[in-house]
């Protein structure tokens, strides 16, 4: 029998605005109530990403501190900030806000074209983000977009440049990284040791078939409008909400428990 579904909802984003998703929540208000929303509907991490008063992407740490306020006074959950921020994001900015010990943060596991952009995580800048990571005793979810960086898990952990204990998120479907072909996560989900637990995130119209796949295989799942803007072709989702109620109503039809935070927290070491 599959452990509990963990649901990740990525609420944010650092690439879209509102001109690309007029629903995009931008304000600390905003993301607050999407996030309770997607908690309600039942996700018990919210990957976060904020952004500045005029909306644009920042990681600046008044803003995750109060953005983080507003989620806690709503609702429980397990807060995972971004440390990948917006492509293009100097190094200390991307550290900043982990001063703050959110439950989780990000480590993406090296660099990629990221769309018509490069997406840097250099061996230097993934280490000194481990670091403070590290440092403020948060537990890091490590961001895999293509197959090589299961290598340099690999290798860093060899060398203590990442702790022992993490969750995995195959991050697939972008642009420059591994495609979200189902094959492709097969063989990533076959790098990892026994008893690792993984989570797929699948960008665009890969984010419903890999959800599903991932769910099958006991693999968990993150859904959200930084990953996916449609409901389905065409049609563009309401809010993060629906999208993770979609995955709930899946998880029952498989027969897969939804972890609640506590479970969640229990299976990620972090309680
Ligand atoms: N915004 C992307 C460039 C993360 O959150 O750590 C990186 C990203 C990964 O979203
Ligand atoms: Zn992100």
């Amino acid at each position: 029998m599959a452990d509990p579904l963990i649901i990740t909802c990525a609420a944010v984003g650092a690439e879209l605005s509102k001109e690309d998703y007029p629903h995009l929540p931008t304000t600390p208000e905003e993301i607050a109530e999407s996030a309770r929303g997607a908690v309600e509907a039942g996700a018990s991490i919210i990957h976060l990403h904020v952004r500045d008063e005029e909306g644009n992407p920042t990681q600046r740490v008044d803003v995750f501190a109060e953005v983080t306020e507003k989620i806690r006074e709503r609702c429980d959950c397990i807060i995972q900030y971004s440390t990948g921020g917006a492509v293009g994001t100097p190094l200390e900015q991307r550290c900043a806000p982990l001063k703050l010990r959110p439950d989780m943060a990000t480590l993406s596991m090296g660099t990629m074209n990221f769309g018509t952009d490069i997406f840097e995580n250099s061996e230097m800048t993934i280490r000194a983000i481990s670091e403070v990571i590290q440092e403020n005793g948060i537990m890091p979810e490590l961001e895999i977009f293509d197959y090589g960086m299961m290598d340099t898990v690999d290798r860093f952990l060899y060398k203590g440049f990442i702790p022992e204990r993490f969750h995995v998120d195959f991050v697939l479907g972008v642009p420059g990284g591994m495609s979200g072909d189902i094959r492709d996560l097969v063989l990533l989900r076959e790098r990892l040791s026994a008893g690792q637990t993984w989570t797929v995130a699948g960008a665009g119209r890969y984010q419903l078939p890999l959800s599903a796949h991932a769910m099958a295989m006991g693999g968990h799942v993150r859904v959200g409008i930084e990953d996916n803007i449609y409901y389905r072709k065409g049609e563009l989702a309401r809010s993060n909400a629906q999208v993770v109620q979609r995955v709930v109503r899946i998880a029952e039809e498989l027969d897969r428990a939804v972890a609640g935070v506590q479970e969640a927290k229990h299976m990620l070491g972090l309680s």
